[in-house]
């Protein structure tokens, strides 16, 4: 351990350091860069914003030096405390041995206690540990010992970074050929983490995958830069170096350069949301140091930082924040977001979209209801809305005698949070009547047919006293069952049959009568077409029996699924159209063919549904009905709202043990076509023109600001009116009650 402490003194020793932080985070950051700047390409509007891209780079070189300053600092500090070399009392073999591995588990655990207490340190350990929800039998005994076990996740990774701090000082006396091989493998590790950083969960897992592939990459790229530094110098020096002179002088506009990068980056940030926008959802290593920078320069310490572009309006009250609550009418913009909301602009709000319902006519039919809930099924991979593959003839019969939705919307990219919402017809949950009690109280027979997630189907579906299990079934049973139960229901009260189906949701089960392929994309398809196939006899048995003829049909799904669109899978994640656009078919007897392209939600199925049986929805109902854009009449349909939120914390997890704060996205859809989505917490804008650029990849926040600060304007009060109106106990996760949750922990999850 003699190079632990070499001749060099500490000051050396900590700027060396920082030289490999620098020089690491120069060499990962070329790699990003390139990468980066291919697959943005249809994202930076031209040169100019690549250069400016670029620039922001600038941040994970002082990041880096930064970073590799503080390991310095710690690598010298710990090994002085391991062996301090001045007062160390002659001792030889197993005697110095043992006393350098106490002394070095004393300092860990010192280092580990001091760390731990700093609330970003537990939240990335905590996250790990809480991953423990993959493993089952695993699962009980973290929950039992998290504290503890966090203290040794910390302990843990420092002895990992010393190990590859002593492995890469040991490394230059080592033979060429390991040597070579401590290289490449450095090379070839940094590869792979970088790889699953940028292209595997997306969007997903940040605290405990991300950030661990940072940390990893951060360490290892420090590992090679000095590595190579120590073999290559002595090859430099055989050079013709210039001068000492135009050495200094390059060192020097080198770092003028930096620095001037490091100032324009900070004064330009915020200008450009596109860019900003693309650094926290696109890069790796970038993206942590910018957080890493708004974190430390967050005075008031309520997460939100007012540089960097990080929206806090006021750092010296940590009331006033993004992510703060709303007071009405104090005159204080408290979540920096839509001004401060007033109780007049509350009451318009609401009365607004009371104003826009149809008054229901207390004569209609009161016609049976199928209502069809499809998980995760894109719309644009249906026969109906445009897909070449013959993925849906049954759901495209349907649809030819029906009004399509061509632009509708989910309140929420997440079953559990959409779920609420359009069984209330609002954009929270209040605790209002669902449809579904509506038209049991009206005297519906009603029927809920769940094959997956009944217990949340049933918290959210009220007034369905026949509940038709479907676990184990096959989705064609569950429909077969489906139209036994209403032959038997008998016709002397009208229906209303609820069928959830799963299968288009992960994972994608192959079908052999369905093959399309092996991609994901192609067995998603596969799924979708199973599942029309499925309803398909359905279908067939409401028209030969003549049910079509008082029955209404609608067909639904939660959300959509992302299939690698910005390298991102599944769904829950993003409020683009690839996730919060559905498909939406509502076929009413009598009423003829449409397609309708205004933009609505699927938060006004209940209303819709009840309107068109004769049923006056309950007051609290924001959703409006569909039914004059059904009859083709004239309509102006209100902007449509949406909100994403991503919990980070294991589901089995009581919120209030949550260590790390839930993500949240909100989005506002006015009817020329034009979508704004705002992310809290980075505070960052997108602008898009759906109907010229439906996959959403130009962001037109800057270049538009008078339409920016309109929809900013709306979408920020949408933002003021869910926090107020929303009551403290709304369920719009997958949290479960206690006594269910135990019982999964101790079991594990079943999905
Ligand atoms: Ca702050
Ligand atoms: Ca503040």
């Amino acid at each position: 351990m003699k190079t632990m402490h070499a001749p060099s003194s500490f000051s050396v020793s900590t700027f060396r350091f920082g030289l490999s932080g620098l020089g690491g985070a120069f060499l990962l950051g070329l790699l990003e860069w390139i990468d980066t700047n291919i697959k943005l390409t249809p994202v930076l509007h031209s040169l100019a914003e690549r250069l400016v891209c670029t620039t922001y780079f600038s941040m994970n070189l002082l990041g880096g030096a930064v970073i590799g300053v503080i390991a310095g600092v710690a690598f010298e500090l710990s090994s002085r405390l391991v062996s301090p070399h001045k007062t160390a009392m002659p001792a030889t073999g197993s005697a110095r041995l043992l006393r350098k591995l106490v002394s070095g588990f004393a300092v860990f655990a010192l280092a580990s206690l001091l760390l731990n207490q700093q609330p970003y340190v537990f939240a990335y350990a905590t996250a790990l540990l809480r991953e423990a929800e993959k493993f089952s039998s695993l699962t009980s005994f973290v929950l039992a010992y998290e504290m503890p076990l966090s203290y040794a996740v910390v302990i843990g990774l420092l002895i990992a970074c010393l190990s590859i701090a002593i492995a890469t000082r040991a490394s230059r006396t080592w033979k060429p050929w390991l040597g070579l091989m401590w290289i490449l493998g450095l090379i070839a590790a940094i590869g792979i983490f970088y790889y699953v950083d940028s292209r595997v969960e997306v969007q997903l897992y940040e605290p405990s995958l991300h950030q661990s592939m940072f940390l990893a990459n951060v360490t290892l790229s420090m590992a090679l830069a000095a590595t190579l530094w120590q073999r290559f110098r002595p090859l430099l020096s055989q050079w013709p170096s210039p001068k000492a002179r135009v050495q200094r002088a390059l060192v020097f506009a080198a770092s003028l350069g930096i620095i001037a990068a490091i100032v324009f980056t900070f004064l330009w940030f915020d200008k450009n949301q596109n860019l900003k926008t693309q650094v926290f959802y696109r890069t790796t290593q970038a993206k942590q140091y910018f957080r890493l920078a708004r974190w430390v320069l967050d005075f008031d310490r309520d997460g939100y930082s007012p540089f960097l572009g990080g929206g806090d309006a006021d750092d010296h009250d940590a009331a006033i924040s993004p992510g703060a609550g709303v007071i009405v009418g104090d005159e204080i913009d408290n979540n920096c977001i839509g001004g401060d909301l007033t109780p007049e602009a509350l009451a318009n709000w609401n009365a607004a979209r009371g104003g826009l319902q149809v008054a229901s006519n207390p004569d209609a039919r009161r016609l049976n209801l199928i209502y069809i809930f499809i998980d995760a099924l894109r719309s644009d991979r249906l026969g109906t809305y445009g897909y070449a593959r013959n993925t849906s003839p049954n759901l495209d019969r349907l649809a030819a005698r029906s009004a399509v939705f061509e632009n509708a919307y989910t309140p929420s990219p997440f079953t559990y949070a959409a779920l609420p919402k359009f069984m209330q017809s609002s954009y929270w949950d209040g605790h209002y009547e669902t449809w579904t009690e509506v038209l049991a109280r009206n005297g519906y027979k009603t029927f809920l047919f769940p094959s997956r997630i009944s217990f949340h189907l049933e918290r959210h579906i009220k007034g369905s006293p026949h509940v038709y299990d479907g676990a184990g079934l096959r989705l064609p049973e569950v429909v077969d069952r489906m139209v036994d139960v209403i032959q038997k229901a008998g016709q002397d009260a009208p229906f209303c049959a609820y069928l959830y189906v799963p299968d288009p949701h992960m994972p994608y089960v192959k079908h052999a009568e369905f093959d399309f392929g092996t991609s994901l994309s192609d067995l998603y398809d596969g799924e979708i077409a199973f599942t029309d196939a499925a309803l398909g006899r359905l279908f067939d048995w409401l028209e030969k029996s003549g049910r079509i003829s008082d029955t209404i049909v609608v067909l639904m799904a939660d959300h959509a699924e992302s299939l690698g669109e910005r390298a991102v899978y599944k769904h829950s994640t993003q409020l683009y159209d690839e996730q919060a656009q559905i498909p939406m078919i509502f076929y009413v007897p009598g009423l003829a063919p449409r397609r309708v392209s205004d933009y609505v939600s699927s938060i006004d199925l209940g209303t819709t549904i009840l309107n068109s049986v004769g049923i006056q929805p309950p007051r609290e109902y924001i959703g409006v009905s569909l039914l004059p854009l059904m009859r083709g009449e004239p309509f102006a349909h209100p902007p449509v709202f949406g909100e994403q939120v991503y919990t980070h914390d294991a589901r089995f997890v009581p919120p209030e043990k949550y260590t790390h704060p839930a993500s949240k996205k909100f989005m506002v859809i006015t009817q020329d076509g034009f979508k704004l989505i705002y992310n809290r917490d980075y505070y960052s804008f997108e602008l898009y023109n759906l109907r010229d650029d439906p996959g959403e990849l130009n962001n037109l926040y800057d270049q538009m600001p008078e339409k920016a600060r309109r929809l900013r304007k709306l979408v920020g009060q949408f933002v003021d009116i869910t926090i107020v109106s929303r009551p403290p106990d709304a369920e719009e996760t997958w949290i479960e009650p206690p006594a269910k949750r135990l019982k999964r922990g101790r079991k594990g999850l079943d999905y």
